[in-house]
């Protein structure tokens, strides 16, 4: 299993100019690893539409990679995401999954069929161009590179290590430099040059 940290230095190595749109465990981590904050759409309380937002970017800035980190339990709440994408063909289009089979936020609740379901398989099921699975971070570090020369849209489950979250949501730390909804999506609008 690969834990989010490694797996964020990895990506921040590899990420280029993309837009990335991280949700759940994965906002803190991306947001730890990113040195282009300009360029991240970072999305919580919106469960499961991470990766409808990103289809929309993707289509609107064909020439621009875009990145999405999922969550497990966010995509099976959204599952018919997965042929809207596919039937739109965004080549420039990369969907992880961080596959730690549980609810991480909310406590650690299990996703259905943890140890069952195939992310990577349903995604190629649903038509994504290619589909990858990670466990190992070497093996990722290696084929990093691979991924994002694929034509996409391409689909990566990532099996994470899970971290719960056991504090009371109320009563955890906030980053007191976090942008607010409308920040992030007003700093991505002028960063596309459309504001
Ligand atoms: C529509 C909707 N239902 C429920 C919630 C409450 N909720 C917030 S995070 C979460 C779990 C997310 O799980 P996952 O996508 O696997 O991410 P992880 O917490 O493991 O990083 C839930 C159920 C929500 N925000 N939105």
């Amino acid at each position: 299993m690969i834990t989010y940290e490694a797996f964020m230095q990895v990506l921040a190595k590899h990420r280029g100019n993309a837009i990335v749109l991280p949700t759940m465990t994965a906002n803190t981590h991306w947001n730890n690893a990113s040195k282009s904050k300009s360029r991240d759409l970072p999305t919580g309380g919106a469960m499961s539409k991470t990766s409808s937002i990103a289809l929309g970017l993707a289509l609107s800035q064909p020439n621009t990679k875009v990145i999405v980190l999922d969550g497990d339990g966010s995509l099976l709440m959204n599952l018919g995401s997965l042929a809207t994408v596919a039937g739109k063909h965004p080549k420039n289009l990369v969907h992880f999954v961080m596959n730690n089979g549980v609810y991480s936020i909310t406590g650690g609740q299990p996703i259905a069929a943890d140890g069952i379901v195939d992310f990577s398989v349903m995604a190629k099921g649903a038509g994504y161009a290619a589909a990858f699975t990670f466990d190992d971070l070497e093996e990722f570090a290696v084929k990093a590179a691979e991924v994002f020369k694929t034509e996409g849209p391409v689909f990566v489950t990532i099996k994470t290590v899970p971290e719960n979250q056991n504090e009371p949501i109320g009563r955890r730390r906030r980053d007191p430099n976090a942008r607010t909804a409308l920040q992030t999506v007003n700093d991505m609008r002028k960063e596309l040059g459309s504001l």
